[in-house]
């Protein structure tokens, strides 16, 4: 059995030694270098080029790098093989870093305390009452689940939507399109950890940004492919938003003339929320090569009708 290690992101000089360490009898090949293509049998990928993957008549399965999967689903003649995700808890973990650091920048107003020590202004301001607050989070899975539950130990206010109804202590959790207005209209930081569908596209527009309180912040871990970006600009220009950090975007890299790089009330960081460590994730990864080479069912296997 080889592997199609397929990626322009990924290092392979870290990637490899890992996948070999656990089992160096995997011939491995590094696209688009496939001698032959007859002996693939499990591919590695992000973002493989539409039709690459019908080339390999005898895969019996996909991994993505991460947990999201949209650049492998987008493919029209992607093979009727299982295509899996990465479900790990250090890129767990990083992201609910990312997304606490990310609201509690904003709620501790540290832009303007950086403003005044430059100008060695000693200013109090009045406090905002975290039990008060309510962080609210789209796309209640792996990752949000575990950001929510960490916001609630912070004594914040929790608000959770996804696409079906659960019941979660302590979360205020809203479903379907039915939910979304009332889960909006409640939420104060709008953190967007939703994996990118043809439902979820576009779902942060003029109308769903116009449902937030005035002054809300807005976080997107998600994809970028969720905002419609032209009415996230007009929300932040107005002062109906006060800020966003903003992580993923429609075009990435995100053009050098985007307005959002000079915006004064924009944070970007590049796709680099939380990440595949490869010593946390291989496991995963060559278990799932061993079952594919089994006949097995594979871990962590998405639905490609549903998108993720
Ligand atoms: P999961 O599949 O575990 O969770 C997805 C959540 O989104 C579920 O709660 C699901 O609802 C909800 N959802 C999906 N479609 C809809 C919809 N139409 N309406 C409402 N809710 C919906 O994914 P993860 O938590 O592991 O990852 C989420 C996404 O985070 C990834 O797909 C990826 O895009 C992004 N990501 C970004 C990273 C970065 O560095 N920026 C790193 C890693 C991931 P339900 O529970 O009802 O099924
Ligand atoms: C992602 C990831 O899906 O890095 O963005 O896991």
């Amino acid at each position: 059995m080889a592997l199609l290690y397929l990626t322009r992101n990924h290092s392979s000089e870290l990637w490899l030694p890992e996948i070999l360490r656990l089992m160096p009898e995997l011939e491995i090949h590094v696209w688009p270098n496939v001698p032959d293509p007859a002996r693939i049998e499990f591919a590695l990928c992000w973002g493989p080029p539409p039709g690459e993957l019908a080339r390999y008549p005898n895969l019996r399965g996909i991994s993505s790098f991460g947990a999201g999967v949209e650049h492998i689903l987008a493919d029209p003649a992607l093979p009727a093989v299982p295509v899996c995700r990465i479900v790990d808890e250090r890129l767990t973990r990083g992201m609910t870093e990312y997304v606490v650091m990310s609201v509690l920048n904003h709620h501790r107003n540290l832009a303007f305390m950086r403003e005044n020590q430059a100008m060695a202004r000693w200013k109090w301001f009045d406090p905002v009452d975290t039990f008060a607050t309510t962080v609210g989070i789209m796309g209640m899975g792996a990752l949000g689940l575990h950001a929510a539950e960490t916001f609630l130990r912070f004594g914040f206010q929790v608000a959770g939507w996804s696409r079906t109804a659960k019941e979660l202590p302590g979360i205020a959790h809203y479903h379907g399109d039915a939910g979304l207005d009332a889960f909006l209209a409640r939420t104060s930081y709008l953190v967007c950890l939703l994996p990118l569908t043809p439902e979820t596209r576009g779902i942060v527009n003029r109308r769903t940004l116009g449902l937030l309180p005035r002054g809300a912040f807005f976080v997107n871990a998600g994809r970028g492919g969720q905002v419609v970006d032209e009415d996230l600009l007009a929300a932040l220009d107005s002062g109906h938003l006060a800020g966003a950090t903003l992580d993923v975007f429609n075009r990435e890299p995100l053009p050098p003339d985007h307005p959002y790089w000079r915006h004064p009330r924009v944070s970007v960081t590049p796709h680099n929320a939380s990440d595949s460590i490869p010593a946390s994730v291989v496991p995963q990864i060559v278990e799932n090569i061993r079952r594919a080479r089994a006949g097995a069912p594979l871990l962590n296997v998405v639905d490609p009708a549903r998108g993720y």
